[in-house]
């Protein structure tokens, strides 16, 4: 049996106490040792010695990811250069990479809450676990491999390798884990029933993040493989990297680890914090982390936390899904909408597939134009079936979203898929 990365009862019941301690010594650290946060505290008036209960929390300032980029390259460092043994950086669509710095004991404290993922999803020493990520500056690869050697099963250290490796792998080492993000998750299982392998791999469970899902990929990754159990993973390069609570085995919802970090769900405009069950941006404050604390660090996911004591029987706090980013959002025709809406919308509708793009255009007269590409599932092909199918979103679209779109039924495994992280809203309405 591996020993237990689980917190017990009494350490649940302790767990107040040991997040007050865990903020005191976070903000008293990170003011004595970073001239950065220094200055913040110091600006927004705060001493350290004032952070008395946790309430006191919402005194703190906030901290955004422009903050991290303009204190480049070494954000938030708050040892000296001599305890830091590695970075990590984010890949950074915008301008410069978020950099992060990691003292040993964090690398510790990462691959603890990586074994406790691995633990919670029931994985035991005799499991064979792929690593479908990227390995690098990326927080992934190594994360998914530490955890693993930590816990104690065997790793398969691929890397976003090319789809015919990974199939002679699952079949050669026949491994009984996938960990990938999610669009891998479902690139890989396509190439596996292309293959016809189905009989011949023995995949147990997939571990898959980075980015959100749909109910229509988790059944096609079902379907196929038959998997046990699919378990979501969120994390972000500034908060570790992933490995920061994981899907439990009732499936419903997240349980974060509240002993590593604090969580708040607020309000993205007032900045308040909603009420139970309310949907908010994520704000992250660790209580561990050496090399680059994070205090009140606002992630840009939105989710919700689920209040009611969890089926799993796990102690531990949960969150809902991940259910967009804050800065996700596009406005069309005077309306706020979500990815996650139209992935939501789509989820009902039998027929079609797992994959969607939605494209933004403008035309001369100003107006703005809304084309939706859907594929239909396997199958689904007919004139007929594919009008029915456009009809029918077009319904669902204007019912629920409140939107008009041109919507176009492409055929199954045509829209492109990505071993990273996919892109499915393009806004070509400031394209030249
Ligand atoms: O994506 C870390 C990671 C790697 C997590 C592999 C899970 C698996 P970043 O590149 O810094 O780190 O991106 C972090 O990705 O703020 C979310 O917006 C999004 N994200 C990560 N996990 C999930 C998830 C990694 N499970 C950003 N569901 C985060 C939805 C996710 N979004």
């Amino acid at each position: 049996m591996c020993m237990s990365f689980m917190p017990v009862r009494a350490s649940i019941r302790a767990l107040p106490e040991l997040q007050l301690r865990g903020l005191k010594w976070t903000v008293a650290h990170a003011y004595n040792n970073s001239p950065f946060y220094r200055k913040k505290l110091d600006d927004a008036g705060v001493n350290p010695s004032r952070i008395r209960s946790l309430d006191d929390i919402v005194r703190l300032p906030l901290l955004t990811a422009q903050d991290l980029r303009e204190d480049y390259p070494f954000p938030l460092r708050s040892v000296p250069f001599e305890k830091i043994v590695r970075i990590h950086a984010s890949s950074g669509t915008t301008g410069k990479r978020k950099v992060l710095c990691y003292t040993q004991k964090d690398i510790d404290d990462w691959a603890d809450m990586f074994a406790r993922c691995y633990e919670m999803a029931e994985l035991t020493r005799e499991d064979r676990v792929q690593i479908a990520v990227g390995y690098g500056l990326w927080t992934a690869g190594v994360g998914f491999q530490m955890g693993c050697e930590r816990f104690g099963a065997l790793v398969i250290p691929v890397g976003p390798a090319n789809a015919e490796m990974h199939c002679q792998l699952l079949e050669d080492m026949q491994s009984t884990v996938f960990c990938s993000t999610a669009s891998m998750a479902l690139l890989m299982v396509e190439e596996i029933e292309r293959r016809g392998i189905q009989d011949r791999i023995a995949l147990k469970k997939f571990i898959f993040g980075a980015e959100r899902h749909s109910r229509r990929m988790r059944q096609r990754i079902q379907e196929i493989t038959g998997a046990e159990h699919l378990f979501d993973i969120p994390g972000l390069t500034e908060l570790y990297g992933p490995g920061m609570g994981l899907e439990c085995m009732a499936h419903e919802g997240v349980h974060y680890w509240a002993d590593y970090y604090i969580l708040e769900i607020l309000n993205p405009e007032t900045l308040e914090p909603v009420l139970p069950g309310e949907v908010g941006e994520m704000v992250v404050t660790t209580l561990r982390k050496e090399g680059s604390p994070l205090i009140r660090y606002r992630t840009r996911d939105l989710t919700r936390f689920i209040p009611e004591p969890c089926r799993c029987g796990n102690l531990l706090p949960r969150h809902d899904h991940i259910l967009g980013r804050s800065d996700d959002m596009f406005i069309f025709r005077a309306v706020n909408i979500y990815p996650g809406q139209i992935e939501h919308v789509l989820a009902q509708i039998p027929g079609v597939g797992s994959e969607y793009q939605v494209h933004l255009f403008r035309r001369e007269d100003g107006r703005d134009i809304m084309h939706v590409k859907v594929e239909a599932r396997p199958g689904n092909g007919s004139p007929d079936e594919v009008s029915h199918l456009a009809e029918e979103i077009n319904t669902e679209f204007r019912r629920q979203i409140m939107v008009r779109a041109q919507v176009e039924i492409v055929e199954y495994n045509t829209l492109p898929r990505s071993e990273r992280k996919s892109k499915r809203v393009y806004d070509h309405r400031t394209d030249d």
